[in-house]
């Protein structure tokens, strides 16, 4: 199968899941399922749980078995950005081509369905089922998701964004909160993939400094297209880190050294793959094609 076909079905796997997650009783409450799903199936590129599953069977996982967590990660995803997008963070009116949450439904429920999200995440995924899974690999990816979408992994990076907003920071700093804010999710896709399918501890280790470094040329890419790329293309204004007086890469870098980050941190992404002696090609293609994305 071509990449991009896999990515496609992998992606249409996910929604399909994630569409089951949000059917609900008409309950005084339904209001809430219309929030989740507004944001949750307005057309995100699945890039997480794509690395999740691929992360799961080079390692010798089981899809079924995988698919919840790749779910979880998505919900976590989505919570994330409705809560960036409102008035007390970035204030946007637009996310992924549509009207962002609060804008539609209201603050109060935009911050509840995130909330929805982080929660139905964990539920969905601390069940006992009889597919089969060993407790103490679900319990670890349970761990290592919380840890990395917390304190120490994205809501850290978060902070760290939040409390030198107006003031600039160093490359150092920046490089510390886009290891949180951005890789930390991309790292817990990957290892809580890793995890399920019983990967050994240098496998385990592969993927998480693959997905470090992975993140980190996803949010250079980020910043790039934010100058370069187009409304058409992004479901977004451009130009909102210039206007926000964000420090990004490109601010401190300018548009062509940020391109060689890229490159950098793509190559040390697939470096750190070598143990896997050709068995992780899929993710060598993803780190490529993702170089190129202008969305
Ligand atoms: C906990 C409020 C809160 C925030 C955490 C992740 C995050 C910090 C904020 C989201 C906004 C942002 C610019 C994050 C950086 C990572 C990034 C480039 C996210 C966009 O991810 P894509 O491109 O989005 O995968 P789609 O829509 O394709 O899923």
């Amino acid at each position: 199968m071509e990449f991009r076909e896999l990515l496609n079905s992998k992606a249409e796997l996910v929604n399909q899941a994630l569409g089951a997650y949000m059917e609900h009783e008409q309950n005084p409450q339904a209001k809430i399922y219309e929030a989740m799903r507004y944001s949750l199936l307005a057309g995100g590129k699945r890039l997480r749980p794509a690395i999740l599953l691929m992360a799961n069977e080079i390692c010798g996982g089981d899809q079924e078995q995988a698919l919840p967590f790749a779910c979880a990660v998505e919900m976590i995803h989505t919570y994330s950005l409705i809560h960036d997008d409102l008035p007390a963070m970035d204030d946007d009116d637009l996310r992924r081509g549509k009207r962002t949450n609060h804008k539609v439904f209201g603050e109060g429920i935009a911050i509840l369905a995130g909330d929805a999200l982080l929660t139905k995440a964990f539920e969905i995924i601390a069940v006992w089922d009889e597919m089969g899974l060993p407790p103490e690999r679900r319990i670890r990816a349970i761990s290592i998701l919380a840890n990395l979408a917390g304190t120490e992994g994205m809501i850290g990076g978060q902070v760290v964004d939040l409390e030198h907003e107006g003031a600039g920071m160093d490359v150092e700093t920046l490089e510390y909160l886009h290891g949180l804010k951005t890789s930390a999710l991309i790292r817990a896709a990957g290892t809580v993939g890793a995890v399920l399918a019983g990967a050994e501890e240098k496998e385990l280790q592969a993927i998480d400094a693959y997905c470090y470094h992975l993140g980190m040329a996803f949010q250079i890419q980020d910043d790039i297209l934010d100058v370069t790329g187009s409304f058409e293309e992004l479901g977004k204004p451009i130009g909102s880190d210039a206007e926000n007086h964000k420090t990004t890469f490109v601010s401190i870098y300018g548009v062509e050294r940020a391109g060689e980050l890229v490159s950098e941190y793509t190559k040390k992404a697939v470096d750190a793959l070598a143990v896997f002696t050709g068995r992780a090609q899929v993710l060598v293609d993803l780190a490529h094609d993702l170089i190129g994305r202008s969305a």
